[in-house]
């Protein structure tokens, strides 16, 4: 087996499914990497490398849907140390802006560590000569240099899904200087936005030392090493397809129709973590029927919370306070049939998640930190007729770019009271006038320009003399 592009990312864009008969199933795990990755890993035979989810040992490579996939194994102790310990407990934390405390724990460090290597001896075991590895997110962050350290013939690429924190949060990490010499093995290192590669090649400069030049690192070896942004974004002529289909029209309606018809429904769809804000939002809103602003006779605020790290004990505190809080403004705000929040703590699929955004006026997304946030995009790319409000987090990377939303600060509860408000009082001239500018933003900027424009840059960049080129995707 040998591959001119190697994807390496903590997780296959597929799930193992047991089932019930004992036998195994893989399904596609939907999500904005997958799409975004698989035309390029279709037009240079790529081969993906990750973890199907799961303690099964010996896992062979396998192909789905024309797709080469490369299954790593966890270990119980891995996936406790590496992934739900340093990857979840320390950095996702820390580089989220300490919304919840990072934990700090030496065994946690050596299992990201041993972990990290055996995903970069995987790569460097299946690349071919010169051949082009992609590396995704905080979960890997040292396989880049223990990658050019096995193959220095290799063009490696790394991009971070997540922020990049500033030098004064970053520092705190025992392991900082491994982390920022892990990332500079790397030819380019991706981040979601401007701030988080110049957070990056400060903190180069500063801790390791290197000499740096705005967006460039110049290493002793001589190489050079870039730090750029490349916003991630989403298949929105796919999203804006599906939200079409008479299927999803009609369930969409059917959506509204079991809420009653209220006169606006409100929506957020998050995976159930800390970072994103939706104890806060639920709060805002119970107060605006407190206040006597808004009425459950008229409006109703749909929560799709999408189970996630459950083994987390942060997790667990978290769905507890939700269901808590959930609980209580129902019992105090609710009536027959009306009540104030529905709340579904479950995952669905695609076509459900075009209904719902299709079914929804105002779309609520306030984290308190994230690096980018694809349902922000997705909710705009699925309202075809130019209409519905997105409310966004200011602290949320897609307000870089959807300055025509209601932003918000997420710690500040009345100013997001006033913009659910506003949301919910403007004018359907308004509401055009808006959608219709982050509409045209979206189909501009796609998960296909994002996915060129890395591999472009990557191509570009200073390398090994050995480095074979990488087609890019064929543009639909
Ligand atoms: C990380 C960064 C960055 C969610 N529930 C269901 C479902 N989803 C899909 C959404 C969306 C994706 O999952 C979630 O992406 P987000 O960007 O909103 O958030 P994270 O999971 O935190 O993602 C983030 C992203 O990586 C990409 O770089 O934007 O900042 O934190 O695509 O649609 N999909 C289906 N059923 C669900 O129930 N099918």
């Amino acid at each position: 087996m040998s591959a001119d592009l190697v994807i390496v990312a903590n997780r296959l864009p597929v799930d193992r499914v047991t089932l019930p008969d004992g036998s195994v199933e893989w399904r596609p795990s939907p999500g904005g990497l997958v799409s975004a990755i698989e035309p390029v890993m279709r037009a240079n035979d790529g081969t993906w490398i990750g973890w199907p989810g799961g303690t099964e040992q010996d896992l062979e490579p396998f192909e789905a849907d024309g797709l080469q996939l490369l299954p790593m194994s966890m270990t119980q102790a891995e996936i406790e140390g590496h992934y739900e310990g340093f990857s979840n407990g320390t950095l996702w934390p820390l580089y989220h802006d300490l919304v919840a405390k990072p934990e700090f724990h030496r065994e946690w460090w050596d299992s990201y560590v041993s972990v990290n290597k055996r995903f970069a001896e995987k790569a460097a075991s299946i690349a071919s000569e010169g051949a082009t590895v992609w590396v995704h997110d905080y979960q890997l962050q040292l396989v880049p240099q223990m990658l050019r350290e096995l193959r220095p013939d290799l063009r490696i690429g790394f991009y971070l899904h997540i922020p990049f924190p500033p030098a004064e949060l970053f520092q705190q990490l025992p392991w900082r200087r491994q982390i920022l010499e892990g990332l500079l093995g790397a030819d380019l290192v991706g981040f979601q936005l401007p701030g988080g590669a110049a957070n990056f090649v400060r903190l180069v400069r500063q801790r390791v030392g290197h000499k740096t030049h705005r967006d460039l690192v110049y290493l002793p070896d001589g190489r050079t090493v870039r730090a750029a942004a490349f916003p991630i974004s989403i298949d929105a002529a796919g999203f804006e397809k599906l939200a079409l289909t008479e299927a999803v029209v009609d369930r969409s309606k059917a959506i509204r129709e079991a809420l009653g018809n209220p006169r606006k429904i409100f929506l957020g769809i998050d995976r159930l973590d800390y970072t994103k804000g939706i104890y806060a939002r639920l709060r805002a809103f119970a107060e605006l029927i407190e206040d006597g602003h808004l009425d459950v006779e008229d409006a109703v605020f749909v929560q799709v919370a999408v189970p996630s790290r459950e083994q987390v004990e942060q997790y667990r505190i978290l769905r507890d306070d939700i269901d808590r809080l959930v609980g209580r403004i129902n019992g105090d705000l609710g009536r027959i049939g009306r009540p104030a929040i529905a709340y579904f703590h479950t995952s669905y699929p695609r076509e459900e998640m075009a209904a719902l955004y299709s079914a929804a006026d105002i779309m609520v997304v306030t984290p308190y930190r994230d690096g980018m946030n694809l349902v922000a995009k997705e909710y705009v790319a699925c309202r075809t007729e130019d209409d519905g409000a997105l409310v966004l987090s200011e602290f949320a990377g897609a307000a870089d770019e959807l300055r025509q939303a209601w932003l918000v600060n997420p710690y500040d509860l009345n100013g997001m009271k006033s913009a659910l408000l506003e949301a919910y009082r403007s004018e359907d001239k308004d509401l055009t006038r808006r959608m219709r500018a982050m509409r045209k933003t979206i189909r501009h900027h796609d998960v296909a320009a994002w996915a060129d424009s890395f591999m472009t840059e990557l191509g570009s960049v200073s390398h090994s003399s050995h480095a074979k080129a990488v087609r890019p995707a064929k543009r639909s």
